[in-house]
C-alpha cells in the first residue's frame, strides 16, 4: 500500500502571516509544500511566482512540490530545479513533447509529475507510464481554490491505480481540489495517496493546521 502524504497548498495559507503558517505546517508534520504556479493563460488566474518560492524555500525545510499550471512548462524546468523543487509537476495538456519534458525533469534529479485536468482521459498517458513518478489527478478544474469536487474524477483515480498495478508501477497518485475530510476517504479508497489540503481541510477557518492535518491523515487511513 503506497504511503499517505499530506501536502499543504501554500496559496491557501495566510499570505500576510506566512512565516507563522510555515512554522505551524512544520509542527503539524506536513510532508510537502504544494506550490501552485499559474500563468493566466493555461488557467484563468495568476499565482505564486519565483520570488515567493525562493523566499519560502529558504525559510522552511518542508520539501517543495511544485504544480505548474502554465503553458509550455518545459521552459522553466531548470528554474524550478534551482529554486529547490523536489517534485515538479506539469500538465499533460500544456506540454506537447511530454516524454521529453518528463525526462528532463528526472534528468535534473527531481521527481517527475504529470497532472490531468478533469476532462483529460487517463489514456493520454499510456505511452509515458515509465516516465512518471507522480500522477496528479485534478479533482476540480485548475485555477482556483474553494471549488466543488467533480465526481467523475473519483473513477479516474481508481482507473489510474488499476493501470499502474497492471504495469507493476508504484506511482504516487496525488489529488488536488476540494480534498475535504469526507472526500479524502473516497479518494484514498479509490487509490490516491498524496492529498493536497487547501481551504477544504488544512486551511479551514475555525480549525488549526495541526488539527486539519490530523483529520486528513485519519480520513485517508480509514479508507
Ligand atoms: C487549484 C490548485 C490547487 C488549490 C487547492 C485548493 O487550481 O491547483 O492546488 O490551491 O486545491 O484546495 P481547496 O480545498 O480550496 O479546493
Ligand atoms: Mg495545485
Amino acid at each position: 500500500m503506497p504511503q499517505i502524504k499530506v501536502c499543504a497548498s501554500l496559496a491557501c495559507a495566510d499570505l500576510l502571516n506566512l512565516e507563522r503558517d510555515l512554522r505551524a505546517m512544520e509542527a503539524a508534520g506536513i510532508d510537502y509544500l504544494h506550490i501552485d504556479v499559474m500563468d493566466g493563460t493555461f488557467v484563468p488566474n495568476l499565482a505564486l511566482g519565483t520570488d515567493l518560492l525562493r523566499a519560502v524555500g529558504r525559510a522552511t525545510r518542508i520539501p517543495l512540490d511544485v504544480h505548474l499550471m502554465i503553458e509550455r512548462p518545459e521552459r522553466y524546468i531548470e528554474t524550478f530545479h534551482v529554486l529547490g523543487a523536489q517534485v515538479l509537476t506539469v500538465h499533460q495538456e500544456a506540454s506537447i513533447h511530454l516524454q521529453r519534458t518528463l525526462a528532463a525533469i528526472r534528468g535534473l534529479g527531481m521527481r517527475a509529475g504529470v497532472a490531468l485536468n478533469p476532462a483529460t482521459p487517463l489514456e493520454t498517458l499510456r505511452y509515458v507510464l515509465d516516465d512518471i513518478d507522480l500522477l496528479l489527478i485534478m479533482t476540480v478544474n485548475p485555477g482556483f481554490a474553494g471549488q466543488k469536487l467533480i465526481p467523475s474524477t473519483l473513477g479516474k483515480i481508481a482507473d489510474a491505480r488499476a493501470l499502474f498495478e497492471a504495469h507493476h508501477r508504484e506511482v504516487d497518485i496525488q489529488v488536488d481540489g476540494n480534498v475535504s475530510f469526507e472526500n479524502a476517504v473516497r479518494m484514498a479508497q479509490a487509490g490516491a495517496n498524496w492529498l493536497v489540503g487547501g481551504t477544504s481541510s488544512l486551511f479551514m477557518s475555525g480549525l488549526t493546521i495541526a488539527e486539519g492535518a490530523r483529520q486528513l491523515r485519519t480520513a485517508a487511513g480509514a479508507a
